[in-house]
């Protein structure tokens, strides 16, 4: 079955063939249909969001394809939960990954480690054919780090430690990463509800 990533994002694409390599599913990227229409993802949640992304991909591809859209974001606890929702566009409306990261850094400024817990939450709307959205979420525990380091991944990882780690995302890696991102344990818990 072909499922269409609905997503301007080509690094989450790419996590995407790599987390579903092996199933039913074959990855597409949204440039299938033309490129990922511009979405104002004006919800008020994760799930809202990754439903309007959907929505937005399901109306232009071809009827039979399944689509699959993905919000998520970074949730620090010294920050009562922010960027969150709003962790593309933390630092302004056309924030790089770059600036995001750095006024993050800058407000937790030098608080200790025991004080920098966050987590990775993702949230998948998978739609089939029908228009009938599932709704999967996977989250991923640790704490941001001093300063940046490493150069795999995207967004927040350089600055990410998972629990149970001392190396950022970034430095990981794509494998490990693979193994215990947000993304990974919603994939795992869509999978699971799929095949149940
Ligand atoms: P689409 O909306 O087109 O999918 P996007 O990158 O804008 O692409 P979101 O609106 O879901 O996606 O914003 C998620 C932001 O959260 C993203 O820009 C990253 O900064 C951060 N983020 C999400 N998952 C991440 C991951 O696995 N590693 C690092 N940062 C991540």
């Amino acid at each position: 079955t072909s499922l269409i990533i609905a997503t301007g994002n080509p690094h989450k694409t790419e996590e995407f063939a790599q987390l579903l390599n092996g199933t039913n599913f074959s990855v597409e990227s949204a440039a299938s249909c033309g490129g990922m229409p511009e979405v104002v993802e004006n919800g008020a949640t994760f799930a809202d969001n990754a439903q309007l992304k959907a929505e937005a991909l399901r109306a232009i591809a071809p009827a039979n394809a399944w689509v699959m859209a993905d919000d998520s974001g970074l949730e620090v606890d010294a920050l009562d939960g922010a960027p969150g929702i709003y962790s593309a566009r933390y630092a302004g409306p056309s924030a790089t990954d770059q600036d995001n990261l750095e006024k993050l850094l800058h407000a937790l400024g030098d608080l200790p480690e025991l004080e920098r817990t966050a987590r990775f939450r993702c949230v998948l709307c998978l739609m089939g054919p029908d228009g009938r959205a599932q709704l999967f979420d996977g989250t991923c525990a640790g704490r941001i780090s001093e300063a940046p380091s490493g150069s795999s991944g995207f967004g927040y990882d350089p600055v990410f430690v998972p629990d149970g780690y001392k190396r950022s995302f970034a430095e990981l890696g794509e494998t490990i990463k693979g193994e215990l991102s947000h993304r990974a344990r919603a994939v795992e818990t869509m999978r699971g509800q799929l095949s149940s």
